[in-house]
């Protein structure tokens, strides 16, 4: 990455006014949520053909309820600890001026809404929202409750059985019908949320730039998105700590933080193009 090609890229985007910003979980990475893949991933912790699906966490559930509550607690410790970071507020305000149609995340953290961006399409849904297996009705699961939950697994440390019945007792119940709830985030094997992935499609189809932001682009459909953008001829820049199956396709690609790069790519004030 050169200063000229960076300073070329922030020209070439400060003349776009339906920039789409396509993030995955290394725009998050500097507010202090792992990546999946990678050094440090929650999945070197995690093993992903357990913990990515449904079918595998109600294996361990039934059978290593200790594991699943480690990962419930590392899951709300780290969420509940995590700031929006200077890619985040610098995308939210560029929304804001209008440069920004809309931002297309697979995280489900909410700091994109945080970071002030009100456009947000989750493709992988929400881990502030609970959705009820019972009635399907959707509720949102804040983060005062949030944190009485983590408060609640602290007591839970011996025992299979006393881990299983208390983690029954404290699952989420629905405010309409009292049936259990999930988090509405999507797993493997599972469908996207169709609504969501119809908007974020079009307005990929319809954007001038394609900002694609801390993603390995391994994970479908979602990883088609740069593709659609770029057979629909916008500019398509990539930011990243390595190289990705995007990196060949971008007009741009740059190395390294997102928490610097981004806001050097749409700073608040850009220059004329
Ligand atoms: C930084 C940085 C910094 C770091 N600054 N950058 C075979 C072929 C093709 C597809 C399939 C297949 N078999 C099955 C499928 C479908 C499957 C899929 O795509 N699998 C592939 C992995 C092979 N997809 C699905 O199942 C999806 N549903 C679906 O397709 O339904 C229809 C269907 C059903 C059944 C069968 C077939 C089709 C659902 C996908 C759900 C994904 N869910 C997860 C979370 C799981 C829950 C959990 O365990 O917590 O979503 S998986 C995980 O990956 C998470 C993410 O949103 C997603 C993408 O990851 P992301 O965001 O790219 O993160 P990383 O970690 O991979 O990368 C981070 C990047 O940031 C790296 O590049 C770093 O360098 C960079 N970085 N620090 C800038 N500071
Ligand atoms: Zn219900």
């Amino acid at each position: 990455m050169s200063r000229s090609d960076l300073t070329e890229a922030a020209g070439r985007l400060s003349a776009c006014r339906r920039i789409v910003v396509f993030t995955g979980a290394g725009v998050s990475a500097e507010s202090g949520i792992p990546t999946f893949r990678g050094e440090g991933g929650i999945w070197e912790k995690y093993d992903p053909d357990v913990f990515g699906n449904i079918p595998g966490l109600g294996q361990v559930w039934l059978t290593q309820p200790q594991r699943l509550l480690d990962f419930i607690t590392d899951a709300l410790d780290t969420f509940l600890a995590a700031q929006p970071n200077a890619a985040h507020l610098v995308i939210g305000k560029a929304e804001a001026a209008g440069r920004i149609r809309a931002v297309v995340t697979q995280n489900v953290d909410d700091l994109h809404e945080r970071g002030g961006t009100r456009t947000v399409f989750k493709l992988h849904g929400d881990l502030y929202t609970l959705r009820c297996l019972r009635c399907g009705r959707s509720g949102p699961l804040d983060r005062g409750r949030m944190e009485r939950i983590r408060d609640q697994l602290d007591g839970m440390r011996s025992g299979r059985l006393a881990i299983l019945k208390k983690l029954w007792e404290i699952m989420p119940r629905c405010g309409e019908c009292e049936g259990l709830t999930r988090p509405d985030v999507v797993f493997f094997g599972e469908s996207l949320p169709a609504n969501v992935l119809r908007q974020a499609e079009e307005e990929t189809r319809s954007c001038d730039a394609f900002l694609i932001v801390g993603t390995s682009g391994v994970v479908y459909p979602a990883a088609l998105l740069p593709k659609l953008a770029r057979s629909r001829g916008a500019l398509v820049v990539e930011v990243n700590r390595e190289a990705s199956p995007y990196t060949e396709m971008s007009d741009f690609s740059f190395f390294g933080p997102a928490g610097s790069i981004v806001p050097e790519l749409i700073p608040e004030s850009p220059r004329p193009a």
